[in-house]
């Protein structure tokens, strides 16, 4: 039997499944309701309730928040009923927005790791740039635009014009948004999600290549995390807009600013990530519904056995099947 180092069995990546499979059930019947609480707080309560059948001594390391601020899933709650060792970042739902709005691109996820395998980093924005298997090694995140982008079409065998990369729609990146313009790339606007986004750019057949601009410093964690198990790459560095934030970023020792965080940082040792989609995207399905069940679509990453699942749920809410199953 295979066992972690404090000898015990090690749970399966696809015991994990049902974390992410519920939690995208629950949340997307909130799609397009108006109301992102609602939304949340249905991920959240499934996801807890998962965590809590699995034999797993787990410790959140990235939640909801703080003690505090969040009733489930805060920094420090343990999860599970005992057992592996190990330790949990989430996102029930990344893009609440997107739920409430019934937009493209929201998703589940939990990454589950080593003791000591993913930072607790402070939430706070950070600076990202993350690329997949076929250009890692091959970017920095200082270079200008146009160098990045020259580098790329060379990594995926094109010109500049045929390349895809992916912004959050955010004022702050007016500057940014006008190099990529002016070096000629298209690019796709997303209203949230990076997450989703920077997982898309690191599968081939997606349509996205780069994912660049300032987001979630938790996300980017949990990005370093899944990125990891597909052979791409984040270089991310902490972006505080106020001198609390800052004094918040040396209590975590982190005092120089220009500090480049790569994978060695942000999560040295992830064993699984698991996504489900809650609405359709570029990478994975939305949840669908039905007259007896809902069916959903899911990325299984294990770094354990080396292996990627794309696995289609079909999830029977009773044995009473009144349709036949659709292939
Ligand atoms: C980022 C991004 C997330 O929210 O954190 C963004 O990483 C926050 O940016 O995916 P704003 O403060 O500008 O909204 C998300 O888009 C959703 O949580």
């Amino acid at each position: 039997m295979t066992t972690t180092p404090a000898d015990t069995p090690i749970v399966p990546a696809v015991d994990f499944l049902k974390v992410t499979e519920q939690a995208a059930i629950a949340s997307a019947r909130w799609l397009g309701r108006g109301d992102n609480n609602a939304a949340d707080g249905a991920a959240v309560d499934a996801m807890r309730e998962e965590f809590g059948k699995l034999p797993i001594s787990g410790t959140v390391v990235i939640g909801e928040g703080e003690k505090d601020e969040a009733p489930e899933l805060y920094v420090g709650e343990s999860l599970g009923t005992g057992g592996m060792p190990c330790e949990i970042a989430v996102d029930p739902l990344e893009g609440t927005d997107l739920v409430a709005r019934g937009d493209a691109g929201a998703i589940s996820i939990c990454v589950v790791g080593a003791p000591g395998g993913i930072m607790s980093a402070p939430d706070m924005y950070m600076r990202k740039i993350c690329v997949g298997a076929s250009a890692k090694g091959r970017i920095n995140i200082d270079d200008p635009m146009e160098a990045t982008l020259d580098v790329l079409a060379r990594c995926y065998d094109r010109r500049i014009r045929d390349l895809t990369v992916v912004v959050l729609d955010r004022p702050r990146h007016g500057k940014l948004i006008e190099e990529i313009r002016a070096a000629g790339a298209r690019i796709r606007l997303i209203p949230d999600g990076d997450i989703t986004a920077s997982m898309s750019v690191g599968v081939r057949g997606t349509g996205d290549h780069l994912y660049v601009g300032i987001g979630g410093s938790t996300e980017g964690v949990i990005t370093a995390a899944a990125l990891e198990c597909l052979g791409g790459e984040i270089q991310a560095k902490m972006w505080p807009r106020t001198d609390e934030e800052t004094s918040k970023l040396a209590d975590f020792g982190i005092t120089d600013l220009d500090t480049n965080f790569g994978h060695a940082e942000l999560a040295p040792k992830p064993y699984y990530v698991i996504a489900t989609g809650v609405t359709d995207g570029n990478l994975l399905q939305g949840v669908r519904y039905f007259a007896d069940g809902a069916r959903t679509h899911s990325i299984v990453m294990d770094l354990m056995s080396n292996t990627v699942q794309f696995i289609d749920t079909v999830h029977l809410f009773s044995r009473t099947i009144i349709r036949e199953i659709r292939l």
